[in-house]
């Protein structure tokens, strides 16, 4: 007996409808790509296939090779056409805009189209039919119970592609350690899912390029009087070593560990000429999300971010005159 803790009968009811005729499908993600986003999309689509639907994966931006561990997962297109397809299922994607497709194809919008996500907040609805519970820490968990509702065929990479998701966006399983994710990630690797697979082949491998980027920012890192760990990253740093902005990675919630601070503030520039920050705590008593927001940005109350349009970073150096301290000399 499954439980219905995301998706309601109806909807499950109404997706089953939506496939039953096998429609030529394009599964669709959000831009720049993470765990969840892959890990949704392709391992919706992978049970699709060995329902034996013809699916395409699509996403704006083409997929890190840290994702590429199966065969077809590399298989992301960025340009289609849309009269190709019957069926548009968006997973992760809080709006059509997120997508990166809505410029491109405004075609697409008027596919039949189901919409998984668990931005329940922001989601706008915009498919014609909405899988968007407000308890769900990842849409991979609600595809998973979708799929598993369905009873449709769940093969090992669906199942891997979908706990790799439901893992990276509770950041390791522990901002959501439920009852309910456990559940969920038990029957998936009953189903054959091995997140060591992905875990040796991208979550812990870093470039050489990457850690003499972070080797650089935490050259610089300091800790102001008021217990603050700041770092700024100029282009430089990144360009000089042949690394990315992107590949700051976790080294930005690392930063929020370090246990003499009371936050930490990332500030880097991307190649736009923006000023991105990312604040990080472990404090219980912090609200970073307020703090972001008076900069015009959002996030969680214990990792947050804004970003300051049309912006450089400049490093200065305080130099303060104080009295002799007598007991010196
Ligand atoms: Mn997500």
């Amino acid at each position: 007996m499954r439980h219905h803790t995301f998706v309601t009968a109806e909807q499950v009811e109404a997706f089953r409808a939506a496939i039953e005729p096998k429609p030529r499908t394009l599964v669709i993600t959000h831009s720049s790509p993470d765990g969840d986003a892959f890990g949704s999309s392709f391992g919706l689509a992978e049970s699709l296939r060995a329902a034996g639907l013809t699916v395409t994966t699509a996403c704006v931006d083409p997929l890190p090779t840290r994702w590429q561990w199966s065969p077809r997962a590399e298989q992301y297109v960025q340009d289609f056409t849309p009269s190709d397809y019957e069926l548009v299922i968006w997973t992760d994607c809080a709006d059509y805009e997120r997508t990166g497709f809505h410029h491109r194809y405004p075609q697409l919008a008027q596919l039949q189209s189901v919409n998984i996500d668990h931005h329940h907040k922001s989601n706008d609805h915009w498919a014609t039919l909405n899988i968007v519970p407000e308890n769900a820490s990842s849409a991979a968990i609600i595809v998973a119970e979708l799929l598993q509702l369905s009873a449709l065929p769940v093969p090992p990479q669906a199942a891997t592609a979908l706990l790799l998701g439901m893992y990276t966006d509770t950041g390791d399983f522990q901002y959501a350690a439920t009852p309910e994710i456990f559940a969920m990630a038990s029957w998936l690797v009953e189903k054959g899912a091995r997140l060591r697979q992905i875990n040796d082949k991208s979550l812990q491998r870093y470039s050489f390029a990457q850690l003499k980027f972070w080797g650089k920012i935490l050259e610089n890192l300091t800790l102001t009087d008021e217990n603050v760990a700041i770092a700024g990253v100029y282009t430089a740093d990144y360009q000089s070593v042949g690394a990315e902005r992107e590949d700051i990675g976790v080294l930005k919630n690392w930063l929020g560990s370090i246990q003499d601070a009371d936050y930490s503030v990332l500030l880097s520039e991307d190649e736009a000429g923006n000023v991105k920050a990312s604040l990080r705590t472990r404090r219980d008593d912090l609200d970073l999300q307020a703090l972001a927001k008076d900069y015009g940005g959002g996030g969680h109350v214990k990792a947050s971010g804004f970003s300051i349009p049309h912006s450089r970073l400049k490093r200065e150096v305080q130099w303060k005159i104080i009295p002799q301290d007598p007991t010196d000399n």
